[in-house]
């Protein structure tokens, strides 16, 4: 922030500016961190509040409505732009809460790319090479960012701005606004490092050696030092410096040498039901549609009872190891083992949807479903039939005794026999049911797949633990699994996510609102907040495995161990168990959580304007937000002293003063000698 600052700005009705990649353009988590997030921060904010973000002409005009602003600070810098040039977008996002919202067309800066690299150079010493389209993207974005927050307190000269960014392809304006003197503060919160994803990708035992890594090293082995230095100005120069999770922030403070000040945990958007059973009639309904894939897909082998059959699944980016998929297929072909010993007629089929490189659907799967509703379809016309049959034999009744009924042979015609034989011998097949539903662009290179061929799931009759690899983003309109992501995870049983590098998780913080039980582990930032939060986890159907201080051989038996008991449950059980996951929603409800992110501000604007502020202020009255009730579910057990949205954060200024292993959930080692065995893991 500035130290040049013309006048005192008024910080009672701050500007919030937020800025990330994903607005209006999901690409992965952080489109639903701020999507979600909307209805909180326009509820505090309302038209004070405006997203900045990459404009996208594949997506924009689905997502936003183009309005002209009326605020003559916002017009001006947005005229001023234009007519050097710049396209832009300037509108409504279409989703709960219409925020304003502001797209710049890259492409229309890229003439200035070299001149803008050059700059960055001199004023940072950042080098960037010329090939890497992601990073000029970020240069261009960031450029752009800091000239209209520029043009714009030139314009607003009475108000404090806040301006927010989120990831280092956003970040890159932070430490241009600081250099410039642009006077805004700024909060800057990361969703992961780029060096701890790469890291945790390869073999390395990244959580007992955090504090070792040679940084600048590593990253430039990795070919992206440039980027690296870009996220860690961002992180230097902001005011507020804020990460996701209590896991990312100590991976932070160890990659990005700064001490985050604070955790701001992400939400959802919340929606109750009227009544308690909803959600279970849900489940119901999104499961008879799997019902119904199931059966196209193992057409042939289709000798399992669906009422006896559980669905588990795994979903996420294609980041194998650190989705921790290798630890889910291994545990898989152990449960396999496990429920053949004990004479189990449970099946469980368990999907993996990731997307990867395809070329369109296999003939076998398209298949299966096309000769299923030719049964189907073949059966519905036959029923008719008998229908009219029985209905003309009822009608014709002379009262004589024994003749209500006509004999079975008269029912089902000669014709329907043969049609429905030729549509039963269609379901003959010499293969096993697939693995995949795709043609993989490199089957024999697929990680997923061979892992699979490894421990040799091959969905056979004997196997009770069934396989399907789905490599494509679910899709009402898809031919195979018509479903859409949300209908799916309802249909669902158990959510599986054994992560080892996930700074938050929203993948099992859906299953939890939606009522599906689900796995995760300790060093997901999901998986310690609710450790952190309640006591015993896995009796709220929110299984736990620790992946931090037991060797892979134990965390692949308790994960295995894990989904045996939860095959043993009853209907009534996961009935039961469904009830007490949905019960932990307002856990996770930007209604809860979004306080943090306005203590996040709140300090930004204390570090930026201290004389605004006196020490005997309360920050919730100040910041004109009501110190929200904070809705617990009945029954969990909390731990003690954490049922407060304040307790659930960390956003104070004390965070800086904490050691560097005092992160919640976790003990860290201080010294090399409580380290343990860790990877490379043994099982790929
Ligand atoms: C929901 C429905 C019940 C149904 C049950 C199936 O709870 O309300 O009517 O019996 O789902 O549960 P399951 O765990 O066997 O899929
Ligand atoms: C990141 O997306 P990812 O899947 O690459 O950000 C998400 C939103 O904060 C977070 O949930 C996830 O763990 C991170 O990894």
């Amino acid at each position: 922030m500035s130290s040049l600052v013309p006048e005192k700005r008024d910080v009672k009705e701050p500007l919030l500016f937020e800025a990330a990649w994903e607005v209006a353009n999901k690409v992965g988590g952080i489109y639903t961190v701020i999507k979600t997030k909307v209805p909180v921060t326009v509820s505090e904010y309302g038209d004070r509040y405006c997203l900045i973000g990459p404009l996208s002409y594949k997506t924009a005009p689905m997502e936003v409505e183009a309005q002209e602003p009326t605020d003559p600070a916002l017009a001006g810098s947005i005229e001023a732009m234009r007519s050097q040039g710049i396209k832009l977008l300037f509108g409504r996002w279409l989703i709960e809460g219409s925020p304003q919202v502001l797209l710049f067309d890259t492409g229309s800066a890229y003439s200035r790319l070299d001149e803008w690299k050059g700059d960055l150079w001199n004023l940072a010493g950042i080098p960037t090479p010329p090939n890497d389209h992601e990073t000029n993207e970020t240069i261009v974005f960031g450029y752009l960012v800091a000239w209209f927050l520029g043009e714009f307190v030139s314009r607003q000269l009475s108000t404090a701005v806040i301006a927010h960014f989120h990831e280092w392809q956003a970040g890159l304006a932070i430490p241009l606004c600081r250099k410039r003197h642009i006077d805004v503060t700024t909060v800057f919160t990361t969703h992961a490092t780029l060096l701890g994803r790469y890291l945790c990708a390869g073999s390395v035992d990244f959580y007992n050696n955090l504090q070792y890594f040679d940084v600048d090293h590593e990253a430039g082995k990795r070919g992206i030092y440039h980027r690296y230095c870009i996220e860690r100005s961002a992180a230097h120069c902001a005011d507020v410096f804020t990460t996701v999770s209590h896991i990312t922030a100590y991976e932070a403070e160890h990659l990005l040498k700064r001490k985050p000040d604070g955790v701001l945990p992400n939400g959802l958007n919340v929606v109750k039901f009227q009544a308690m059973h909803e959600f279970q009639n849900l489940h119901s309904k999104s499961k008879a549609k799997i019902n119904e894939f199931i059966r196209g897909h193992f057409y042939g082998h289709y000798d399992f009872d669906l009422d006896n059959t559980l669905y588990m699944f795994t979903a996420g980016r294609y980041e194998y190891r650190n989705k921790g998929v290798d630890m889910f297929i291994e545990s898989l072909a152990r449960l396999n083992y496990r429920l053949q010993k004990a004479g189990s007629s449970v099946t469980v089929v368990a999907f993996i949807i990731m997307p990867a490189a395809t070329h369109s659907y296999t003939i076998e799967a398209l298949k299966g479903q096309a000769v299923t509703k030719q049964l189907r379809d073949t059966v519905t016309d036959i029923q008719t039939r008998i229908g009219e049959r029985l209905f003309e034999h009822a009608a014709r009744y002379s009262g004589e005794s024994g003749k209500e009924f006509p004999p079975i042979e008269h029912l089902l015609s000669n014709e329907d026999k043969v049609l429905l034989k030729r549509r039963i011998f269609a379901l003959k097949r010499n293969s096993l049911p697939p693995v995949t539903t795709h043609n993989m662009a490199d089957d024999a290179a697929d990680p997923i797949l061979n892992q699979v061929r490894r421990v040799q799931l091959f969905n056979s009759h004997s196997d009770r633990v069934k396989i399907i690899f789905h490599p494509d983003f679910l899709n009402s309109n898809n031919p195979i699994l018509g479903l859409d992501y949300e209908e799916f995870v309802r249909g669902c049983h158990l959510g599986v996510f054994p992560s080892y590098y996930e700074p938050w998780g929203y993948t099992p913080a859906e299953c939890t609102v939606m009522g599906i039980p689900s796995i995760t582990t300790n060093l997901s930032g999901f998986g310690s907040f609710m450790q952190d939060l309640i006591e015993e986890p896995q009796d709220e159907g929110c299984y736990i495995i620790d992946r931090r201080m037991q060797s892979i051989e134990e965390s692949v038996n308790q994960l295995t161990d894990s989904m045996f008991t939860f095959c043993q449950k009853t209907r009534r059980q996961r009935i039961n168990q469904r009830n007490r996951v949905e019960r932990l929603s307002p856990l996770l409800d930007w209604k809860n959580l979004g306080i943090e992110y306005s203590k996040a501000r709140q300090l930004a604007l204390r570090r930026a304007y201290p004389d605004s502020f006196t020490d005997d202020e309360d920050d919730f009255e100040f910041m004109g937000v009501e110190r929200p009730p904070f809705s617990v579910p009945g029954s969990p057990k909390f731990r003690t002293g954490m049922a407060t949205p304040g307790d659930i954060g960390t956003l104070t200024e004390e965070m800086q003063a904490l050691g560097t292993s005092d992160y919640r959930g976790q003990v860290w080692p201080s010294s090399k000698e409580e380290e343990d065995e860790g990877y490379p893991f043994p099982l790929v």
